[in-house]
């Protein structure tokens, strides 16, 4: 399961409280105070894993609290502290404030820290509230209670390149050809129900990342289909590769189909739209009819968007993608090699 969004509640240990106590030996009359101070809480910390993909290991442990800190003692003795937790998060995952949405953290890169609650301070104990007028003082104090708050973790996958497109569009088959991925491909819509990604390498020992997500369809962003909240997958992408089937079998106008992918990325994020984007003419290799093709190349021209026309079955134009794909993500001179 591709658990990419969660609700866990998380809480620090209270500070433990200061003691009153006085010193009482032989022979020493009239001891001081010597009441210890509490311990501090421990504090609850995320940070980011590379062994984590998804957010699913939250889903049925939504709960995590710190240790408090002991309380102090008498004798001087200062509680021990209580012990922290660290959880891990997939890189990628954004950490908001569940109450008020405010982002608190963004994990970028593996094994970043960042501490979500932290815990309270102990309270001091009567020793330390003595003064040279004020030599057997009662006052102490309880521990600060640790930090509590909700926390809202949403996933989203660090891709070069997004793939999108309708359903059936050959999305999968294309990550499959040009990276080590094995997504399941097959001919019916929505094959694809959770978003994966492939690293892709091209020319002397670079790469970059490419995101498979599943098809949208007319009306994705008001819950049609799978609906549109995979596209924060894609949110953080450099290029967006739009991908139409021109086959005939498709029995689909690949002009129609690609204004209507559009229209669901704008509804979902302006910014979305906003990214460059390069046209992706699927199943060549069955597209008999060429002026299915040629009707989507004239569309892209029109729209200053670069147009590659492919078959991940004859493997035809799948190099010059790849370099496109690249250049347009790593820079230099690869495109169209
Ligand atoms: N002839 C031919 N068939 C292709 C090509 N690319 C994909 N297909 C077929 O098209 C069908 C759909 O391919 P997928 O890669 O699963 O499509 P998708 O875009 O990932 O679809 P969803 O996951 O449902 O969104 C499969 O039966 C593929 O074998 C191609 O270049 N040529
Ligand atoms: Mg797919």
């Amino acid at each position: 399961m591709f658990i990419d969004e969660v609700l866990i509640d998380v809480k620090a240990g209270d500070g433990g409280n200061g003691c009153v106590a006085f010193r009482r030996e032989k022979y020493v009359p009239r001891g001081g105070p010597s009441g210890g101070d509490g311990g501090r809480g421990g504090d609850v910390v995320l940070f980011a894993s590379e062994h984590y993909n998804t957010l699913l290991h939250f889903r049925f442990n939504p709960e995590h609290r710190a240790e408090r800190g002991r309380h102090g003692e008498g004798s001087n003795r200062t509680g021990h502290d209580g012990a922290s937790i660290e959880r891990p998060v997939p890189v990628g995952t954004v950490v908001r404030d569940a109450k008020s949405g405010e982002i608190l953290h963004d994990f970028t890169t593996p094994e970043e820290r960042f501490l979500v609650a932290r815990g309270g301070r102990g309270g001091r104990g009567n020793a330390r509230f003595a003064t040279s007028v004020h030599q057997a003082p009662r006052e102490h104090e309880p521990g600060k209670p640790g930090e509590e708050r909700r926390l809202q973790l949403e996933l989203k996958l660090l891709a070069d390149v997004g793939l999108v497109g309708f359903p059936n569009a050959g999305k999968s088959t294309l990550i499959s050809r040009i990276s080590a991925a094995r997504p399941k491909i097959a001919d019916y819509p929505f094959t694809t129900l959770e978003p994966s990604l492939g690293v892709v390498s091209f020319g002397d020992d670079r790469s970059f990342v490419v995101a498979d997500i599943p098809g949208l369809i007319e009306g994705a962003h008001l819950g049609h289909g799978l609906g549109v909240r995979f596209l924060r997958h894609i949110e953080r992408t450099r290029l967006l590769a739009h991908l139409v089937d021109v086959s005939e079998s498709s029995g689909r106008d690949p002009v129609r189909d690609f204004d209507v992918v559009l229209g669901e990325l704008a509804s979902f994020s302006e910014a979305l739209t906003a990214k460059p984007m390069i046209v992706v003419a699927t199943k060549l290799d069955v597209a008999q009819d060429a002026s299915r093709v040629e009707a989507l190349r004239k569309l892209a021209d029109e729209r200053g968007l670069p147009f590659y026309p492919i078959s991940s079955v004859t493997g035809e134009g799948l190099e010059r993608l790849k370099h496109a794909m690249g250049a347009a993500v790593l820079g230099g001179t690869q495109a169209g090699a």
